[in-house]
């Protein structure tokens, strides 16, 4: 699962991408626009956490996921194009995290003339909805051409004709796809197109150095679902260069509890729908993801495909009876530990030994 970081140039899109990451990529550079980077990341997970002090396993493995640094989108308002390859690799992502500047810096370049939060996310938003927008006058296009023509797929040109017009209207009226109402099957026959204003998203506020503490959150940005993150990419990408210990103490001293990274990796987990199930197998205990719905033989599947083939059944704890029971040993006796077959769903936090015939 691969989440886009998308904005517009200079508002510190690679700086978030380097404090998620790790990364050291180049930032600053305007027009540094098509350097694509990808880096993963650990899912930062309390009940890992609590599981390896219970367990005390000889390697914890956490659950991953991508970003993918994006440049290129421009403002056609500050006189930008976008660049197709920013588009066509936001296509590819899952989701995006899209970074709106608050930070003010006279030395960093205002790509609207000055710093306006909402502004600037309303600059990018229709951004989006011109992408979305350009795929679909094309699309139509082609579609009014071949429906006058006998073509055997003439019923189904039309079905997506009425959707797409629907599309349409919704862009043109600057509101993204989302808001169109659409079946499984319509949903399923646009999926090629990748719209962008219908991928999951999470906005990240990037504040200054000097709001870290208490940073500001516009009232326009405080109605979003999921809640956007205010995140210092500057200063926590300097953070990302000391050991941990000295991370941990500078935070204190700053009076803050963690990093606001840990939440944007956290936050995008959420908002892809993404689940995470554990194992503890010959002493490595690791955490696995899954996407809401999969049952039992399929999150099996996830670790190998001969579990699944050869699926028996999960003995399943969920992590807050183990935590309370305080051992496996002590959950079995509570009965906490239950035999599932292949069509149990997983919930988020399973502890699951599977049983398979190789
Ligand atoms: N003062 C300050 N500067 C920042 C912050 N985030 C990014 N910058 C600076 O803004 C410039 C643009 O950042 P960059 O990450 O390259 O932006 P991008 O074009 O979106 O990738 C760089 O010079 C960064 O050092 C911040 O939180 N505070
Ligand atoms: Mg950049």
């Amino acid at each position: 699962m691969r989440v886009g970081i998308v904005g517009l140039p200079q508002c510190g899109k690679t700086a978030v991408f380097n404090a998620l990451t790790g990364a050291h990529g180049d930032m600053g550079v305007y027009h540094a626009a098509e350097r694509l980077s990808l880096g993963v990341v650990s899912v930062p997970d309390d009940r890992l956490d609590a599981l390896a002090q219970m367990l005390s396993p000889k390697e914890t493995v956490a659950a991953t996921i991508e970003f993918e640094d994006i440049g290129g989108v421009f403002s056609h308002l500050a006189g930008g194009e976008r660049s197709g390859q920013a588009v066509a690799a936001l296509r590819d992502c899952d989701a995006m995290a899209m970074v709106v500047r608050c930070f003010e810096a006279p030395s960093v370049f205002e790509i609207l003339g000055e710093v306006d939060p909402l502004r600037e996310y309303n600059a990018l938003n229709q951004e989006l909805l011109l992408a979305d927008l350009e795929v679909i006058e094309k699309r139509l296009d082609a579609i009014e051409r071949d429906v006058r023509k006998p073509v055997p797929e003439r019923d189904a040109l039309k079905q997506e004709q009425v959707v797409l017009e629907q599309c349409r209207l919704a862009v043109e009226q600057e509101e993204g796809l989302r808001a169109v109402q659409m079946t499984g099957p319509e949903q399923k026959m646009l999926r090629s197109y990748a719209f962008l204003t219908l991928k999951p998203r999470l906005c990240i506020l990037n504040v200054g150095e000097g709001q870290v503490a208490s940073p500001p959150v516009p009232d326009e940005f405080k109605g979003l679902d999921p809640p956007p993150v205010p995140m210092c990419a500057k200063l926590e990408m300097e953070l990302m260069d000391l050991e941990e210990e000295d991370r941990a103490a500078f935070l204190a001293d700053g009076g803050l509890m963690e990093m606001a990274s840990g939440k944007v990796i956290r936050a995008s987990y959420d908002v892809l729908g993404l689940r995470s199930f554990f194992t503890h197998v010959s002493d490595k205990l690791r955490a696995w993801t899954i996407q809401g719905g999969t049952d039992a033989k399929g999150a099996a599947g996830k670790i190998h495909t001969d579990m699944e083939k050869g699926f028996i059944r999960a003995e399943v704890v969920g992590f807050a009876d183990l935590a309370e029971a305080g051992s496996i040993k002590e959950a079995r006796a509570r009965g906490k530990v239950r035999m599932e077959g292949k069509d149990y769903e997983v919930r988020d936090g399973d502890v699951i030994t599977f049983h398979f015939s190789r």
